[in-house]
């Protein structure tokens, strides 16, 4: 941890605030332990809404003028038409927030694992790795994404000392500060990542002397804002357990698509690093309904609404905003907002969309 150079009255203060803030991280972080996470994800939305104190330390720590810790924006991304889009509106949506009041965001890079570069380059910063080897992925393409941070971290010069590892459906919807707390790094809560449920598969990969199950966080590596030192370590180990993972049929059939992300939070147990969980660090339409101080709006979930404006999920709605709709190629330019009565969260997705598309060159002709 970096201390500013001073007095040391200030120093010895700067240290007394560091224990005050350790002392309450501590005891978040053991409040954490014992979180349930609802199954049901109506149960959520509501979840969201209530006040936290977690998410509002952030902010009382800037007001006593600590001094930023810059934290590297990072995603992996393929050069398909349907990750191309969504990088450009994410990237958009970075340099929007990235200078503004609160903000600790500091360089991005999309890390491209295809192996070649492609036509988005000169748009963003890229840096290009291997993807894994022939058949690896065994048609998993997100193993891909372990394999990509650990070249990047070994390959790259990143000048800030934390990572945010994000996505390309991640929008930027509030500046971000970096909401690790020394060597507890910040992720946002899954609430169907549930480890102590999968104990006996856990236990495969994450032996009895490592400790408890409830050490493994109910997180994906996505959004993480991590000390770059903790993901170096971390990388190696989660691209081994993914592997792992993939080659275990139980494991494979009961994660699904949902492995890479447990591989990330047993691999950080591993290491003995444990999470700060910040419910509000995203939200995720249509189930969250307020974007509030939230910071990222995740747009993973088609959102399927009547003229009425009520929720027709699993059924395609009259108004519907998917990003699975545009497999093949970027969404139009200026697509029709909600009717009325559908949340906020859901009409600011969309205004955001098109801001984006309206303000990027070439946006119509691209692939
Ligand atoms: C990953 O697995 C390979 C092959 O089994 C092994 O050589 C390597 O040491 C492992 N690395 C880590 C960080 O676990
Ligand atoms: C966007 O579409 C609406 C109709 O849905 C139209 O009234 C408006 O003029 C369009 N704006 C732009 C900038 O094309
Ligand atoms: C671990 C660490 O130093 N985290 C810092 C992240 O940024 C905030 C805001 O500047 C600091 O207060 C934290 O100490």
């Amino acid at each position: 941890m970096g201390m500013r150079k001073g007095s040391p009255f200030f120093v010895v203060l700067l240290g007394f605030g560091f224990f005050i803030a350790t002392y309450n991280l501590v005891t978040m972080v053991i409040h954490n332990r014992n979180w349930n996470f609802p199954a049901q994800l109506a149960d959520r939305s509501t979840l969201a809404l209530r006040s936290d104190p977690i998410v509002g330390m952030p902010n009382e720590f800037k007001k006593s003028g600590g001094p930023r810790r810059l934290f590297h924006v990072a995603l992996t991304a393929t050069d398909a038409p349907y990750s191309k889009w969504q990088c450009r509106i994410m990237y958009y949506w970075y340099k929007k927030m990235k200078d503004l009041e609160g903000s600790e965001m500091g360089g991005f890079t999309r890390v491209l694992h295809s192996g070649n570069p492609d036509n988005l380059i000169d748009e963003i910063p890229t840096f290009v790795v291997d993807p894994l080897p022939a058949g690896m992925d065994r048609g998993y393409i997100v193993l891909n994404r372990p394999w990509a941070f650990v070249q990047w971290l070994e390959k790259a010069k990143i000048e800030e000392d934390y990572i945010l590892m994000g996505e390309p459906d991640h929008i930027f919807v509030n500046p971000l500060p970096n909401l690790s707390r020394g060597d507890y790094p910040a992720a946002f809560p899954f609430f169907y990542i549930k480890p102590s449920e999968n104990e006996k598969i856990i236990r495969k990969f994450y032996p009895e002397e490592k400790g408890p199950v409830t050490n493994v966080d109910p997180i994906g590596n996505s959004p993480v804002i991590i000390k770059k030192s903790q993901l170096e370590k971390i990388a190696p180990t989660w691209m081994n357990v993914s592997l792992k993972m993939k080659e275990d049929p139980e494991t494979d059939k009961s994660f699904g698509w949902v492995l890479e992300m447990y591989a990330y939070a047993v691999a950080s147990a591993l290491h003995g690093v444990q999470h700060i969980l910040h419910k509000d660090f995203m939200i995720q339409p249509p189930w969250d309904l307020k974007v509030g101080n939230s910071f990222i709006i995740h747009y993973t979930y088609g959102c399927d609404y009547s003229l009425k404006g009520e929720l027709t999920y699993g059924k395609i709605g009259e108004w519907r905003f998917d990003k699975r709709s545009h497999l093949q190629g970027p969404p139009p330019r200026n697509l029709s907002l909600p009717p009325p009565g559908v949340p906020e969260s859901v009409v600011r997705l969309v205004k955001m969309v098109n801001e984006a598309t309206a303000n990027i060159p070439g946006w119509d002709q691209a692939r």
